[in-house]
Order: C-alpha cells, then sequence, then structure tokens
C-alpha cells in the first residue's frame, strides 16, 4: 500500500469511529450551584484539522508554549506562552503529510527544545530542530511505518538526549528511533503491536528505571505493554484487554506507589478505562469510568491540588471534557463536563499560568482550533463531590457525563 492509500484509508477509519461514537449524551443528575474547576473556555485558531496538541517551553523561559499537529494541512503551529496562561496567534511550520501527532523533546540534549511530527499520509515523523527562541528550522524527514499516528518523545536510551518512538496505525508497529545526540536519529527498529496502535505514552511499569511503551490497539481492544531495556530496545509486547475501541492511552502512577499505571480512552463504549499496574509489569484488569460520548482522547493531571493524579478525557461526540477526580487510590470520582469546541481529539494538561494547579488544552480537530481551561483554583470545587457536577452545568456545559 502506498502511504497516500494508507492515509485515507485511515482517515475514513477515523471518520467512521468518531460517526459511531456520535449518539447517547449522558446527562448528570441534580441541580444544585457548586464552583466550576475551570474558567470558560479560551480560544486560539490552528491550521486544518488539528489532531495533536504538546505543551512545553520552547522559548527557554519557563512559559509553555502550544505545539499543534493539523492533520489537514501540513503543518505544525506553534502558539509561544506569555507566563501567564494566555498565547500569542499560531505561526505554522511545514511538517510533512498529514501530522497527527506532534511531541516536544531535546533531541540534542542541549536545553532547546525540538518538535517530532508524525505524518501519517507520509510513513515518516519530522524532526524540526529549534533556534531556542520559539522559532524551528525546516522539517527532516525519517522513515517510520504505515500511517505513523502517535509519538512518544522520552530518553529511551539513557544518553540524555531524547528519543523517538511511534506508532504506526496501518501496520500494527511501534517503531523506535534512537537519537544520535546532534538532531538526527537512527534508522527505525520496528516492535509488533496489536492491530492499528493509534496512542501510545511512556512509563516505567516494572520499576526497573527504564522507560517501558504502552500502546492502545484500536483494532482489538487491547493495551500492549513493551518493557524497555534502558538502550533503546524493547521486549515483546505483552496485550491486554482494555475496552472497546481504545483512541488513546495515558501512563502515570494514579494510586500513589510510584510504578506507572494506565488511562484508556475506550470511544466504543464512552468510558475510560483505568488499568493499575502490579509492579512487575503487568496489569490489572479494566476498571471503567463513563465519560461522555465518544472519548477520543485522555491525559493525567492534578486539577484540584491535593496531589492525587485526576484524568480528564476529550469527548468527540459531545465537544466536552470529562474530569474525574482521583481519590488517590487508583480509584476516581464520576466525570464533570467542560465545553470545548466541536471534536476535541488531543487533550493535554499542564500548569500554563504557574499557579500549580494543572490547566488543559485542547485541539478541536473539527473547527481548527485549540480550547484552553484554565484552572480556577477553587477548592470549593474539589470539596464539593459529585455535586460539583451541577457546577459544569451551571457553567453551561450542555454535554453530561458520569461515572460507573
Ligand atoms: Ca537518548
Ligand atoms: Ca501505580
Ligand atoms: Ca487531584
Ligand atoms: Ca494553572
Amino acid at each position: 500500500m502506498s502511504p497516500r492509500t494508507g492515509g485515507r484509508r485511515g482517515a475514513a477509519g477515523l471518520l467512521a469511529a468518531v460517526s459511531l461514537a456520535l449518539p447517547a449524551l449522558v446527562v448528570v443528575p441534580g441541580t444544585a450551584r457548586a464552583a466550576a474547576l475551570f474558567a470558560p473556555p479560551i480560544t486560539y485558531i490552528t491550521g486544518s484539522g488539528p489532531a495533536d496538541v504538546a505543551v512545553g517551553d520552547l522559548t527557554g523561559d519557563g512559559n509553555d508554549s502550544l505545539a499543534v499537529a493539523n492533520l489537514g494541512h501540513g503543518t505544525v503551529s506553534v502558539l509561544l506562552g506569555n507566563g501567564d496562561g494566555t498565547f500569542a496567534p499560531a505561526v505554522p511550520y511545514p511538517a510533512g503529510p498529514g501530522p497527527a501527532a506532534v511531541r516536544i523533546g531535546d533531541l540534542r540534549g542541549n536545553g532547546v527544545s525540538d518538535l517530532v511530527v508524525a505524518n501519517q499520509f507520509g510513513a515518516t515523523v519530522s524532526v524540526l530542530l529549534g533556534n531556542g527562541d520559539g522559532t524551528f528550522q525546516p522539517p527532516r524527514p525519517y522513515p517510520a511505518g504505515w500511517g505513523p499516528s502517535a509519538l512518544a518523545v522520552a530518553d529511551l536510551t539513557e544518553d540524555g538526549a531524547a528519543d523517538v518512538a511511534v506508532a504506526n496505525q496501518y501496520d500494527g508497529t511501534v517503531t523506535v528511533l534512537p537519537s544520535n545526540g546532534d538532531g538526527t536519529l537512527q534508522p527505525p527498529r520496528p516492535y509488533l503491536t496489536g492491530p492499528s496502535p493509534s496512542a501510545k505514552d511512556i512509563g516505567d511499569f516494572n520499576g526497573n528505571g527504564a522507560l517501558d511503551l504502552v500502546v492502545a490497539n484500536t483494532g482489538d481492544g487491547t493495551v500492549s505493554v513493551l518493557p524497555g531495556n534502558g538502550d533503546g530496545t524493547f521486549q515483546p509486547a505483552r496485550p491486554y484487554l482494555a475496552g472497546p475501541g481504545p483512541s488513546d492511552v495515558a501512563a502515570k502512577d494514579l494510586n500513589g506507589d510510584d510504578l506507572a499505571d494506565v488511562a484508556v480512552a475506550d470511544a466504543g463504549d464512552d468510558t475510560v478505562a483505568v488499568l493499575l499496574g502490579n509492579g512487575d509489569g503487568t496489569l490489572q484488569p479494566p476498571r471503567p469510568y463513563l465519560t461522555g460520548a465518544g472519548p477520543s482522547a485522555v491525559t493525567a493531571g492534578d486539577f484540584n491540588g491535593d496531589d492525587a493524579p485526576d484524568l480528564a478525557a476529550g469527548n468527540t461526540g459531545s465537544a466536552t471534557v470529562a474530569v474525574l477526580l482521583g481519590n488517590g487510590d487508583g480509584t476516581f470520582q464520576p466525570g464533570v463536563p467542560y465545553l470545548t469546541g466541536p471534536g476535541p481529539a488531543a487533550v493535554t494538561a499542564s500548569d500554563l499560568d504557574g499557579d500549580n494547579l494543572d490547566d488543559l488544552v485542547v485541539a478541536n480537530q473539527f473547527d481548527g482550533t485549540v480550547t484552553v481551561l484554565l484552572n480556577t483554583g477553587d477548592s470549593a470545587a474539589q470539596a464539593a463531590g459529585p455535586a460539583q457536577a451541577a457546577g459544569a452545568a451551571a457553567a453551561g456545559n450542555p454535554g453530561g457525563c458520569s461515572g460507573s
């Protein structure tokens, strides 16, 4: 199959998955007013079809900036941060055919952030080396597998320079491209995953200090864990049932044992499934929580400042993000919806304004925007428990969700 043919097939599959997920909004009962955890959404224009967003310091001033992969535009948009949760207008850079994912990392180990883009229609990843001032050099492509659709950028070889791992949706592999330390990448090393791997993340699941890969396989409702050897090589993938239509995955310690756990957005049944790690690299069975219609993205952060990780899921079917506060033991409270733009395809959490509370950034694939949800820091929302669902309703959010 040619890259272009594969790309069209993949785009059609994505649209089919989205349309399947459209029906059924779950409305949260209760009408009592309570504080909302996030301020009303702030929207910024990006390119066409933003499919992913990454947050990081692109200018060396400590402020979070945004990088957005524009699937329909062949570009990555850079929105430099002002440090107060606001951003400058988007500046586009050429990336490659069908940018489906973007990550920020330091490929040279020189303290300057670079951009890595997965080009779904091009069977490549592009590296845009940073100039340190928030501008970037022209893209340099490297071969990946077929349909590269998700990225992780981290130091997998433990040499101080970030490396690249990409999930290839059309050939059921993840490809690892170690960095040479000078901004170039080594030839790709493929590893088998499950069918249609569409998302990935990294974490240490077995506590040996080496980073492991976790991949969400849309094709068979599993996640694959590939234990890392610490030198950029990985052991064979181990599959775990995750739920129907896993579309995104986040690796984070969710129960406070310092070992990575997994949260999976299951677009097929409107849930986020939590798979706690056993500490030896294996995962427990999934525990699902309702999110809203068609969750296509999930991330972890601390949104109420209690140091217990929380989850946020982007619901493509209802143009909301559901925030599920964590209890600290790996269980979660019912989700509370907040409005985004249409087609929230990616969501990420970071403290954008320096108040020590995580904020949310959402890429809205259907209208070419990103939404920023700044944390209000309202502790009343933290204490309200399930009643805070009404807070979101009071803020005008039409799509609802509740926990299971
Ligand atoms: Ca490295
Ligand atoms: Ca854990
Ligand atoms: Ca929390
Ligand atoms: Ca904040």
